[in-house]
């Protein structure tokens, strides 16, 4: 969303066609996965293992969800490269176990989780979100997760905690978009760091999730682990989590330090607030062919416009 201007992304990167072949690549990879029993005995879940969760009724859109191909196939995820379909063709290179989640700052009970111990330790469920990329497209995804704020409440935040950091793995071996050199050149500075405001953290539609449509997480949707914040542009929602930090001050996200006056620290979508390189009004349903309205808060202000009373959000973009 950095390297290139709005002009330079062809409309061919949408087409069915890209996903057709993407999808011919990413069953490909499944067979080889499939034939490989022994692997997949070893390691704990692999991405596309069965993943049981209860739908809960009431974070369920009423939009029909967006084909899973399309879901797994089409990413942002720099850490693989900057076009959509790098991050299916080589995110088998990520290792998702064994893997830690180190929960700290200012808490009373910081610790470092084993991802399996965090996935037993709260209910999952699944909620299906919309999910609305800055760059002007949109899908609708059954997560399965559970709320941060359960994690959140278990650590046990102090009154010094104002906003909560998310960072991403660091490891050029598992991510060739971190390895130095032009043909990886994404703009941005290794981790991925994202945050949020405590209460933004808190807020129930805030989710950790694990899997998607009824399976492990695929490593290209940001496995073992990757937060979803539905009403903000998914940038926001940092994948492949290794660390959860609660600071005094507000984070400098990964984003804003590439280009500060095109992505904000709060990245609330909102229609009324341009890129300034293209317009936020609309958007483009991956899957559908007309542009639909983009919604103030992607649909989700009943839930959280109260959290911005007060603030200009041209200001707090
Ligand atoms: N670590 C990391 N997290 C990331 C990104 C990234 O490049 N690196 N891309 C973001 C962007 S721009 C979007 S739109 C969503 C895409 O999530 P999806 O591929 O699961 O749909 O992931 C977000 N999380
Ligand atoms: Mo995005």
């Amino acid at each position: 969303m950095l390297v290139r201007r709005a002009s330079d992304i062809k409309s061919s990167e949408i087409t069915d066609d890209k996903l057709y072949l993407n999808r011919r690549a990413f069953l490909a990879g499944a067979a080889a996965l499939a034939l490989a029993p022994s692997r997949a005995a070893a390691a704990a879940p692999p991405s596309g293992q069965p993943l049981k969760a209860a739908r809960n009724p009431g974070f369920a859109v009423e939009d029909p969800p967006t084909k899973f191909e399309s879901v797994a196939t089409y990413n942002n995820f720099y850490e693989f490269g900057v076009n959509k379909d790098d991050p299916a063709r080589l995110a088998h290179t990520l290792r998702p176990r064994p893997w830690t989640v180190e929960v700290g700052g200012h808490v009373l009970r910081p610790k470092t989780y084993d991802i399996d111990e965090l996935i037993r330790l709260f209910p999952l469920e699944e909620r299906v979100y919309r999910l609305r990329c800055v760059e002007g497209w949109s899908m609708v995804i059954p997560w399965i997760g559970f709320p941060l704020a359960s994690l959140i409440k278990r650590v046990e935040p102090t009154s010094q905690a104002k906003f909560v950091e998310f960072t991403t793995l660091l490891d050029p071996e598992q991510f060739p978009g971190q390895r130095k050199g032009l043909f990886s050149f994404s703009g941005l500075d290794w981790p991925y760091v994202e945050g949020l405001r405590l209460d933004e953290a808190l807020h129930p539609l805030t989710l950790l999730t694990v899997g998607l449509y009824g399976q492990v997480l695929p490593n290209q949707n940001g496995a073992p682990v990757r937060v979803v914040v539905p009403w903000k542009y998914g940038f926001k929602s940092a994948k492949s989590i290794v660390r959860i930090r609660f600071v005094g001050e507000q984070p400098k996200t990964a984003w804003e330090k590439a280009a500060p006056q095109e992505y904000g620290f709060y990245s609330n979508v909102n229609p009324t607030v341009d890129h300034p390189r293209w317009s936020q009004a609309t958007e483009r349903r991956i899957g559908e062919f007309r542009r639909r309205k983009t919604l103030p808060f992607n649909g989700y202000a009943d839930q959280v416009a109260s959290l911005y009373t007060g603030m200009d959000l041209r200001k707090f973009y």
